[in-house]
């Protein structure tokens, strides 16, 4: 195997014998495979609407949730996997009919060509791996491009669960899958589809926040309690809004008392799921404290999207744990939803009435809610703090959290930032400074959580609107600093947005992408000063003086 897609990778290379992440040889083989498949699909579909034949959209959902399935932490489950091979070759081959009725000529590129064989899909795996683009620079492109659709494609997942989808993302996916095939794609026309990735990405995010917004209303100022009830409880991780409204609808009145966890925190900023008087608290911390505070719980745990650890052999709370969506893990229950979209979580409902209360771990009550329309609606307040000298700089820490002991730096950074400064953030980054009670500037907090990582565009929002009431020329005229900690796709896709908005100076760390070969960081450091961390004093000298 060889896999460096996430911040984790072994030694900041690539994983080849087991992934720190726990994603085994035989499995990253399989998702190896799963890609090259949606490359065929994709760089097929591409061709048919390049000849005026629009495809169905299976396909577009095939290729976002297969691309979803293969992100850090998302499914571990090989056969879920391989179903999705199987999928996507039908769809394959029906395209490839598709063609021929209309005289469409293919490319003639491995992934189209690849007949598909169940006795080749060892070896069709083993070919299409990272590793199969020989130059590292042209790979680090073609790299940088997929895992950016890869986050893209868990955002477009979402919107489309709330019926938002934009035919203009699928092509873009579709046609950048099929550049990222072709073995003679040269670093041009890759470095262009890796800045094209950028802007599409921006519309995914704008899309999704759309899709929650109009069926949420907007996220507003919220306390949210971090202890416990005293009735059993079902914890719901990951990103999917959709499954814990269908979650809360089917709760009311059972007795049952529903806890978020990791990035599902945000969901109670908004009106339409806050007003569940169920929806009792967030219990825990970032998604890699799981192995513990699944322990505590006592009640079953639902992952609507990654990131999942795989649990101990001894973990007590291993048979009570469900997926959705594109996640899984083997032998845990998969939810299905049925045509209509709809989710039938009586199961869990049931294990959990069985259940004890969950251990209270924490106290107390955070706050939430800030995307752009609550900072919009303090508006004055800001500008006046900014103009009165009160806040001095925003500081963007935007991102994902992980293990490893170097992301201490988050922690310390943001409890050494100056009190005149106003800590931006999204993504379960936050919690490693959204509980050190930071205070506020006039009634400001002084970290303003705008929501899960894909509500970054959020404070691309917040930071034009500034742009434009300060009259300044430039974005990066603005007191903004951002300093990014990355842990899997879905922040490829977020820098790559914020890159495409023209923001220079960005600060992505604990440490560099192992997949941004030394040539292509140039081009990134020279065209849009972006860097990494070095020490806490250091970089808080430089960027907020
Ligand atoms: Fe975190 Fe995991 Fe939102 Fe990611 S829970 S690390 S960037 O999946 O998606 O921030
Ligand atoms: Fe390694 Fe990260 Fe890939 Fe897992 S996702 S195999 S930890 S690079």
């Amino acid at each position: 195997m060889f896999c460096f897609q996430c911040q984790e990778t072994a030694k900041g290379t690539g994983c080849t014998i087991q992934g720190v992440c726990g994603k085994k040889a035989e499995t990253s083989r399989w998702q190896d495979l799963l890609l090259g498949v949606v490359r065929g699909v994709a760089t097929i579909s591409d061709s048919l609407r390049n000849a005026g034949i629009k495809s169905s959209q299976e396909v577009g959902d095939y290729i976002v949730d297969a691309l979803f399935a293969t992100i850090t932490n998302a499914n571990f489950d090989d056969q879920a996997i391989l179903n999705k091979v199987d999928n996507g070759l039908r769809i394959k081959r029906k395209l490839i009919v598709l063609a021929k009725e209309h005289n469409v000529t293919l490319p003639n590129y491995q992934e189209v060509n690849w007949g598909g064989e169940k006795s080749d899909y060892e070896a069709e795996g083993e070919r299409e791996g990272v590793l199969r683009t020989e130059n590292e620079d042209l790979r680090s492109l073609k790299e940088l491009t997929v895992l950016g659709l890869k986050g893209m494609a868990a955002y477009y997942e979402h919107a489309s669960r709330l019926n938002e989808r934009n035919e203009n993302i699928i092509a873009f996916i579709e046609k950048s899958l099929a550049i990222v095939s072709n073995p003679e794609a040269d670093m041009d026309t890759l470095l262009a589809t890796v800045m094209e990735t950028g802007k599409f990405g921006v519309d995914a995010m704008a899309l999704l926040d759309k899709a929650n917004t109009q069926a949420y209303g907007n996220p507003e100022l919220t306390k949210v309690n971090i202890g416990t009830g005293s009735r059993p409880g079902i914890l719901i991780s990951g990103h999917d809004l959709k499954d814990i409204e269908q979650l809360l609808e089917q709760t009311e009145g059972t007795g049952v008392d529903v806890y978020t966890h990791g990035e599902m925190l945000p969901a109670h900023y908004y009106p339409q799921l806050k007003k569940y008087k169920h929806l009792v608290g967030n219990y825990g911390n970032a998604w890699w404290k799981q192995k513990e505070e699944f322990e505590t719980f006592n009640g079953p745990i639902i992952f609507t999207t990654n990131c999942i650890v795989p649990p101990s052999p001894k973990a007590s709370y291993k048979d009570r744990v469900f997926t959705t969506n594109a996640t899984g893990f083997p032998g845990w229950k998969h939810i299905l939803a049925d045509e209509n979209g709809h989710k039938d979580f009586s199961e869990v409902i049931e294990i959990a009435k069985t259940c004890k209360a969950p251990t209270a771990i924490e106290q107390g009550e955070i706050i939430g809610g800030f995307a752009h329309a609550q900072v919009f609606a303090l508006a004055d307040q800001v500008v006046e703090a900014v103009k009165s000298g009160a806040i001095r700089k925003f500081v963007v820490m935007s991102g994902c959290d992980g293990r490893m002991k170097s992301r201490d730096y988050y922690t310390e950074f943001a409890a050494q930032l100056p009190k005149d400064t106003v800590i931006l953030t999204s993504g379960c980054a936050k919690f490693k400074y959204n509980k050190l009670n930071l205070g506020d500037i006039n009634g400001i907090p002084r970290v303003l959580d705008a929501g899960q990582c894909n509500d970054s565009y959020s404070w691309a929002v917040v930071a034009l609107k500034l742009k434009e009431i300060f009259g300044a020329n430039d974005i990066n005229d603005l007191p903004i600093e951002f300093n990014i900690a990355w842990y899997e796709q879905k922040a490829v896709i977020v820098l790559l947005a914020l890159l495409y908005l023209g923001i220079k100076n960005i600060h992505i760390g604990p440490t560099l992408p192992a997949f941004v070969s030394p040539n292509v960081l140039n081009v990134l450091v020279e065209n849009f000063g972006l860097g990494g961390i070095t020490s806490v004093e250091e970089d808080l000298k430089n960027m907020v003086g």
